[in-house]
């Protein structure tokens, strides 16, 4: 797997993201990108239910789904985040600035723990 850091002008590290394209597996783009073309799809014949006026709870059914299926693109992005990004941060040293970027990063997926307590 090639290191995707790019040059930082800088005898001090950067924190993690600047200068970091991000390293995406294969599977797992395809699978974001399909999965928000059909997010897409879905939040635009839910604006014409808002645009026809619908029953008020049968849009907000649909707004959940589509809630549900971008947590599920979150997923894929985490996965594929520990995976390759997480793993190229261990190996140059930033484990813990990796663990502090991640625990941050869980925020964004519903339903796994966080550190912030009840
Ligand atoms: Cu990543």
């Amino acid at each position: 797997m090639l290191c995707r850091f790019t040059i930082y002008a800088s005898s001090v590290a950067p924190p993690l993201g600047v200068g970091y394209t991000g390293i995406v597996k294969p599977e797992h783009k395809s699978s974001a990108i399909n999965r928000l073309k059909t997010v897409r799809g879905h939040l635009e014949g839910v604006i014409r239910m808002v645009e026809d006026e619908r029953y008020c709870p049968d849009i907000m059914k649909q707004v959940s789904a589509l809630q549900g299926s971008l947590e599920g693109v979150n997923r894929i992005l985490l996965q594929n985040h520990i995976e390759t990004c997480v793993l190229d941060h261990v190996e140059h040293g930033r484990s813990e600035q990796v663990v502090d970027e991640l625990l941050e990063t869980l925020r964004y997926a519903p339903g796994l723990p966080t550190t912030k307590g009840p």
